[in-house]
């Protein structure tokens, strides 16, 4: 099959019949990733959409072997896999975490920053949809500020937290983003990573049709305007050498990002040029801070 980006897929590792809601990303992501990555591979999934999507042994939709985990244990497990794995010789099994924002950003932060402080021979995936979705849209620390959750029904106060800094303090071999609008340059990412040792970190902008208030049918679409905004800029960094990915040919106001989901539609309701122009100050901010590193 070959889609719009030439993201030739020449065999399919998952079976069909995920039992994700339409338009999710987690779906459309391991999709890609498992046909990158290849059916040796070993998940690690800690608690998160994709441990019910993934679906109960024997009938897992992933053709490879899924390891399922407590909530704030990914990293560690996937540690524990890895060095059994290397003991057995089998060191071509690669050793893939899939964790959601919450399993990431909180509540596995600490196994996250022990595993890649030690530079343990993993890639770790966080797809991104910023907030515990599983459990019915609750914020985690990477809701955007703004966004209406059901911990924050009136609009997240404070900002996201900065994972991709934390990580990249802990000097490990590559960290990049990626987005599934852009799917060559996820491949690439995917391919990079898997070619790599050590600790290995991908971030995943992920759609949420149900999450973030929109139609399944806008997911690619809403992730594309993510990175034409520069909200959600892709670069990847190789021992610490940055590299933006993906420069947006003409500038696209935030608003035009934020218009487009209903967890932000209140921010409308008034007169919102204020706000937006904070929020693309931020944006602005931000890309300028991304350029500077790469000029380093
Ligand atoms: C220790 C613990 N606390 C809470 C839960 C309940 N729980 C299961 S999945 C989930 C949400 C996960 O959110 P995230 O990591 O962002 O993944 P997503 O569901 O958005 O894919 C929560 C709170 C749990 N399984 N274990
Ligand atoms: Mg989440």
């Amino acid at each position: 099959m070959k889609t719009e980006s030439n993201f030739l897929i020449k065999e399919e590792n998952v079976f069909c019949g995920a039992l994700s809601c339409r338009g999710c990303g987690w779906s459309l992501l391991v999709r890609h990733i498992s046909n990158v990555m290849g059916t040796k591979t070993v998940y690690v999934v800690p608690a998160c959409c994709f441990s019910i999507i993934a679906g109960p042994y024997p009938m897992n939709m992933l053709k490879g072997t899924v390891v399922h985990t407590l909530f704030a244990a990914a990293a560690a497990t996937a540690t524990g896999v890895r060095h059994s794995l290397d003991r057995q010789g089998k060191k071509k099994s690669a050793v893939v975490v899939l964790a959601g924002d919450g399993g990431t950003f909180d509540i596995g932060l600490q196994s996250l920053s022990g595993a890649a402080a030690r530079n343990e021979n993993i890639l770790y995936i966080c797809n991104n949809n910023g907030a515990y979705m599983n459990t019915g849209v609750q914020s985690s620390t990477a809701t955007p500020m703004g966004a209406i959750t059901t911990t924050n029904p009136s609009g997240k106060t404070s900002n996201a937290k900065d994972l991709m800094g934390i990580i990249a303090a802990h000097k490990i071999p590559y960290f990049a983003t990626a987005s599934l609008a852009f799917l060559d340059d996820l491949k690439k990412k995917l391919e990079k990573a898997k070619s790599l040792s050590g600790f290995r970190f991908l971030m995943i902008d992920s759609p949420c049709p149900p999450g973030h208030k929109y139609a399944p049918e806008m997911s690619i679409e809403i992730s594309r305007l993510a990175v034409e905004t520069n909200y959600f800029p892709l670069f990847e960094a190789e021992d610490g050498d940055y590299e933006i990915t993906h420069f947006p040919k003409k500038k696209i106001a935030v608003s035009e990002l934020f218009k487009q989901q209903g967890r932000f539609s209140h921010l409308f309701k008034t007169d919102a040029t204020k706000l937006m122009n904070s929020y693309q100050k931020e944006v602005d901010t931000e890309w300028e801070a991304l350029l500077e590193k790469v000029e380093k």
